[in-house]
């Protein structure tokens, strides 16, 4: 569905708090950059970045994606420093954000979207809000689905 390391999202950077509606399946993203996952500054932890994200800002990220029918049980797996609130068409499924200490580690967290959230046979939205709070930055995402 959508894999660690590769794949390809809208993104900006914008101040803590900035861009607020952003997940919102009809926002217009299309002035955003084009970038490949992860996202992060180098500056010293094990996983490795493929698109520079300076830090000490929030970096948003919005990703369209198509669920085929039946699909039920969409987990997000998620590496990140420092905190990381995710939304699935627009309703917030990490309920916040969410703080993660130190380097990144892949499934580091797994946030399971309500399978009401979800639009099977159509075009479905993850949209991210990353934050980095200092030294290191880092994102990255897995998004797994059952099917029948
Ligand atoms: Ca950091």
């Amino acid at each position: 569905m959508i894999h660690y390391c590769g794949d390809t999202y809208k993104y900006q950077v914008v101040p803590f708090d900035g861009i607020q509606g952003f997940q919102a399946p009809t926002f217009d993203d299309s002035a955003w950059s084009t970038g490949v996952a992860g996202f992060g500054n180098n500056l010293g932890c094990p996983l490795t970045a493929q698109t520079f994200w300076p830090g000490n800002d929030d970096l948003l990220l919005r990703r369209q994606f198509t669920l085929p029918l039946g699909a039920t049980n969409l987990r997000v797996s998620v590496a990140i420093d420092n905190d990381i609130q995710l939304f699935l068409n627009g309703t917030d499924i990490s309920r916040g954000l969410i703080d993660h200490g130190g380097c990144a580690t892949r499934d580091s967290f797994v946030f399971t979207a309500p399978d009401s959230v979800l639009l099977p046979g159509a075009t479905n939205l993850l949209a991210v809000r990353a934050r980095d709070t200092g030294d290191v930055s880092y994102v990255d995402l897995e998004v797994l689905v059952d099917t029948p």
